[in-house]
């Protein structure tokens, strides 16, 4: 179970969509060989960066099936499935195992003011539906939940249960979660926090711009493993400036612009999730420049170390 997780670098997949909204299967198969034949370590689709939440049940049974295809056994392929339902998780979870993924992963449910108690009971019932590994999806942002503020230790003592991705800025309470269940692996979820993150223990990473800066994210793990911290530092520097510049034109419109650089066209974002305009490309394709630039140096200095 532990070897599924590891150190492993996940790229948090987009979902490709042709210019009227529809998934796009063939260019997701061709991301995630592309993704793959760069060095990611896993794949993880219907998260918030594949718009999993936009997407309607049967769409996502597709993305899930055509990404483990594509895969093809090389590397692990993680199943986003939260849903508003219990139902239509458990759809989900029983598709994503029938169709191979090596593990699944959930928001808690959303709108409704849910006790800890029935949101324990929903994540229940998905675990119990499947014989999968599983993985908490913590984002406070987006759900209005936080696992950090407790009332889930039952969930989290369930052996299923073999990571939490915490997509939160607070790192006070990611090391509270390491140090209560150290079975349980901090999977970093924000990637300009990744160093950090691995400072309090997080272990593996599923992030939008792991894909797209994979070379910086192996550098900082390669430099902090050899105990080089400041160099390691240097590298999230770098990783940031990439984040703030897509951050600012929107992290999900940008990363499937950015991956047209390298692996193919992804079209827009499904509404209401805005896309990008012709100045916002003009501006990401500075960042792109900038990125190879970060890429190049980042090379250099690791083959004068190394
Ligand atoms: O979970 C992603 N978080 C969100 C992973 O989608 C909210 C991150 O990878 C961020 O997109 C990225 C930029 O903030 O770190």
């Amino acid at each position: 179970m532990t070897d599924l997780l590891g150190e492993r670098l996940f790229v948090a997949a987009v979902t490709p969509m042709r210019a009227d909204e529809a998934v796009d299967l063939d260019s997701l198969a061709t991301l995630v060989d592309a993704e793959i034949a760069r060095g990611v370590e896993g794949v993880y689709v219907g998260g918030s960066t594949g718009e999993g939440m936009l997407l309607s049940v049967e769409e996502r049974i597709a993305v899930g099936r055509e990404a483990v295809r594509a895969a093809a056994g090389r590397v692990p392929v993680v199943a986003h499935v939260g849903a508003m339902t219990t139902r239509d998780a458990v759809v989900l979870a029983r598709a994503a195992q029938r169709d191979g993924v090596a593990a699944i992963s959930m928001i808690p449910p959303l709108y409704y003011r849910y006790s800890t108690a029935e949101v324990t009971a929903h994540y229940r019932a998905v675990i119990d539906a499947v014989d999968l590994p599983f993985i908490v999806y913590n984002i406070p942002q987006f759900t209005g939940r936080d696992v950090v503020d407790g009332g889930y230790e039952e969930l989290l003592a369930l052996p299923q249960v073999i990571g939490i991705k915490h997509t939160s800025q607070n790192l006070f309470g990611a090391e509270r979660l390491v140090a209560r269940y150290p079975d349980v692996a901090l999977i970093n979820g924000f990637d300009e926090l990744y160093l950090p993150a691995r400072m309090v223990g997080a272990t593996a990473a599923i992030g939008t711009t792991v894909g797209l800066q994979l070379e910086l994210f192996r550098s900082m793990r390669a430099r902090e493993a050899a105990g080089d911290v400041e160099g390691a530092r240097a590298v999230q520097v770098r990783v940031n400036e990439t984040v703030e510049g897509m951050v600012q034109e929107g992290v999900f419109a940008a990363v499937k612009y950015l991956v047209g650089k390298y692996a193919v066209e992804c079209g827009p974002c499904r509404r209401p999730m805005p896309s990008l305009d012709q100045d916002g490309r003009a501006r990401l394709d500075a960042v792109w420049e900038r990125l190879l630039q970060n890429i190049e140096t980042t090379r250099a200095e690791d083959r004068i170390a190394g």
